[in-house]
């Protein structure tokens, strides 16, 4: 008999949405919005729905294996668990705990994933990863400004007179504020779009403009030069809620709006129009990732955050600087979950640079890996260095899914669940303000284990299996504990699905910020203590003809890897049709230059690998740009990352990705 019942998608998304999920016979059979969902509303995209084949696929990871002589076998739960278990005893005898690494991305957003961190803390503390190869930039920039990272609430948009998407590809990766645009739209706000792709959100804009890839930090300059000289800078704001402008003030004298404007490869017209916009209060700014993953990506993000106080567009309705949202996860007492007072040693490496650190580290070593909710063979920058990191060490450890390009180089390989086969509740720091509920709906196939499982499995035979004995609801609740005063309890989610979380709709309103002063602060303390100089700059990425002239001329495109449309990064490309084929998007000047015509057989290169695949002319795109769509698998011509830099932003948080030059030639038609 078929049952619907309410769920979640688990995806690293903006959008969280909620789940309408059909299970027959103990099947998932289909899985649909759900209507009642107030941001999502019945609409999901199709990586949602696909969540079906990743369950369903035969493909599926059902059993332990282990590599013997190169080739995997099938061992038994006990085989695995134990031998994994005494390697771990061993390496905490021989060369402390900190010689483990334990390498994760975000592709769960449960709550109990977490739990990762209890079992290593309670372990005694491993070789964490730190910083974001995904938004780490921009997250650390919002807080050097604001103090914390918080966007306006979904529906304010309606308030607001402009709307400008600054670096966000809404229709592809954020599919509900594409929907919000649309009804803003109707309802007489204008539409801004900037990014070096005409992508569909530009389609649907009042405005489009083109910008040099990582160059968004001096158009904000130039924007902010202009309100200067026509008298439109908010001197309430500044002077009452600000610290440090007489820094900004002296860069903005200390550079021409031709010099910009040469940089940017934007109009004189663009600036006084931007201008014009950003005057006409009040407007919201929806800030993409894209645009931080440079070098110069903190100073760019901090840049535009300056544009929008400036410009009074801080604390109003209808205005923000929208970024992520961290007050959603803030909601929740993560400590109670992960233990950190366990931990006796600790390690940190960035995520861009973790194979740097594992190929480095000494004192100890790094001499096991575990692999959770990622997929660095693919995802991680450098891939090619990441690679001979993971298999330089004494046991690869990938619990997964699906064999993919790391779990294949994996000594072990366990297989974990998909959302519908254990319970939890998942949000997103990104977008809105609810976490949905997802209960267990159908048994996993073959012997698939939970990570929790595994963790649990793994505390009993190391002696902290005391830690581990809890129901998932006894973790849930010990999640929430924090809002129990909101009256949002266990019952709650399993009662109404999704809840939405105490926030704050118009962030900054009180002009009482988070950071040192408590002000807003154009030049930073928080960056001053980290030991940079706090202050705004004029600033370029570094593989640039501006910072690297040979670089340049013997690699003259810029390489983006922007979000596959029907993919959620790798966990698509080998259950849907079509995506088999790797596709390198190039702006019309190139194709022009270098003969390259539509499906011809191109290469891609710089020194640090190459990619191979056939040409797409886009019909709109910033001169001299490529784009190939990250995530693709080894056996469809990927990682794109072996084209990509490993090295941290300015910041020191964030990942470079698209910082990158590269060359292309034609290899046949
Ligand atoms: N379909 C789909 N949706 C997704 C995901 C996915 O894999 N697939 N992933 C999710 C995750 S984890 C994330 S982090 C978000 C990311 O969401 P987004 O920020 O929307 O997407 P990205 O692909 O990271 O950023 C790419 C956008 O930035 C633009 N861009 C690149 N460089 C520059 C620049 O220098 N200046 C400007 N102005 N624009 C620039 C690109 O052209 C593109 O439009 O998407 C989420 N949603
Ligand atoms: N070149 C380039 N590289 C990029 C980006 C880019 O724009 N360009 N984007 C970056 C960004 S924004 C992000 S967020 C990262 C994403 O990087 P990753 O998170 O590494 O990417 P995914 O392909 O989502 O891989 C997640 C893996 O986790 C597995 N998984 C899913 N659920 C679970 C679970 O519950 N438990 C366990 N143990 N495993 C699970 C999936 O099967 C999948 O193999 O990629 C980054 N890399
Ligand atoms: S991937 Fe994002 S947009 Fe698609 S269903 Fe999941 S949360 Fe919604
Ligand atoms: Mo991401």
């Amino acid at each position: 008999m078929e049952q619907t019942f309410n769920s979640s998608c688990p995806l690293n998304c903006w959008d969280c949405c909620g789940f309408e999920v059909k299970v027959e016979d103990g099947k998932i059979k289909s899985i649909d919005g759900d209507r009642n969902h107030p941001i999502t509303q019945g609409k999901i995209c199709s990586r949602g729905r696909n969540l079906e084949l990743r369950t369903n696929s035969p493909e599926r990871l059902v059993y332990p294996q282990k590599k013997v002589n190169g080739a995997f076998v099938r061992v038994s739960w006990e085989q695995a668990l134990d031998e994994i278990a005494d390697k771990m005893k061993e390496l905490k005898e021989k060369y402390g705990t900190t010689s483990i690494l334990h390498s994760h991305d975000y592709a769960n957003s449960g709550l109990l994933v977490n739990l990762d961190q209890r079992f290593f803390n309670c372990y005694g503390g491993v070789t964490e990863l730190v910083g974001s190869i995904c938004w780490g930039s921009g997250i650390e920039a919002q807080k050097w400004d604001f103090g914390d990272v918080y966007s306006h609430h979904p529906d304010d948009l309606f308030n607001s007179k402009h709307i400008v998407i600054w670096g966000r590809n809404v229709a592809r990766t954020n599919m509900h504020l594409f929907q919000k645009l649309q009804e803003a739209k109707k309802r007489g706000a204008k539409l801004t779009v900037i990014d070096p792709i005409y992508n569909a959100t530009a389609k649907i804009a009042h405005h489009y403009f083109t910008i040099k890839p990582g160059m968004d930090g001096l158009l904000a300059l130039g924007i902010m030069k202009v309100l200067k000289k026509e008298d439109k800078l908010d001197y309430h704001f500044i002077s009452n809620y600000s610290v440090g402008f007489e820094d900004l003030d002296k860069l903005l004298d200390s550079v021409t709006l031709e010099e910009i404007m040469e940089k940017t490869e934007v109009s004189h017209e663009t600036f006084s129009f931007l201008a014009r916009v950003y005057a006409d209060k009040p407007v919201s700014t929806f800030i993409g990732l894209g645009m931080q993953r440079y070098d110069n990506g903190g100073n760019t993000i901090r840049l535009i955050d300056a544009l929008v106080a400036v410009s009074g567009n801080i604390g109003i309705p209808g205005g923000g600087a929208n970024y992520g949202n961290l007050q959603v996860g803030q909601s929740f007492d993560i400590e109670a979950l992960t233990l950190p007072e366990r931990k006796q040693a600790s390690r940190k490496f960035t995520m861009m640079k973790q194979a740097e650190g594992i190929l480095t580290a000494q004192d100890p070593p790094v001499k096991m890996i575990f692999v959770t909710c990622g997929n660095p063979f693919l995802q991680v920058p450098d891939t090619t260095l990441v690679e001979k990191a993971f298999t330089s060490t004494e046991m690869l450890v990938v619990i997964d899914q699906y064999m993919t390009d790391t779990a294949l180089a994996a000594d072990y390989v366990l297989p974990t669940t998909t959302v519908f086969e254990t319970e939890d509740i998942y949000y997103a720091s990104m977008y809105h303000t609810y976490a949905n509920y997802g209960p267990k709906l159908v048994d996993p196939p073959g012997e698939v284990k939970s990570d929790l499982w595994i963790w649990t499995e793994l505390a009993k035979r190391l002696g902290f299996g005391e830690e581990f004995q809890y129901s998932r609801k006894d973790f849930i609740e010990m999640g929430l504990s924090k809002l129990k005063k909101h009256e949002i309890s266990y019952e709650r989610f399993v009662q109404e699905r999704h809840v939405e979380l105490p926030s704050v709709k118009v962030p900054w309103s009180d002009y009482s910020f988070k950071t040192p002063s408590g002000k807003y602060e154009f030049t930073s303390q928080l960056g001053i203590q980290k030991g940079f100089d706090g202050k705004l700059a004029f600033s370029l990425p570094r593989e640039s003809k501006w910072n690297n002239q040979k670089l340049a001329e013997k690699y003259p495109y810029t390489f983006l890897t922007i979000h596959p449309m029907r993919s959620n990064h790798s966990q698509h490309y080998h259950l849907v049709k079509g995506m088999e084929k790797l596709k390198v998007e190039i702006s019309p000047d190139i194709a022009e230059e270098k003969g390259i015509r539509e499906s011809d057989y191109v290469r891609v290169w710089n020194d640090r690998g190459e990619i191979k695949g056939w040409a797409s002319i886009m019909k709109k795109a910033h001169p001299k740009t490529i784009n190939v769509d990250e995530g693709i698998w080894k056996k469809y011509g990927g990682s794109v990352n072996v084209l990509t830099p490993a090295r941290e932003s300015d910041n020191g948080l964030g990942s470079t990705l698209y910082d990158c030059l590269v060359n292309i030639e034609k290899l046949s038609g």
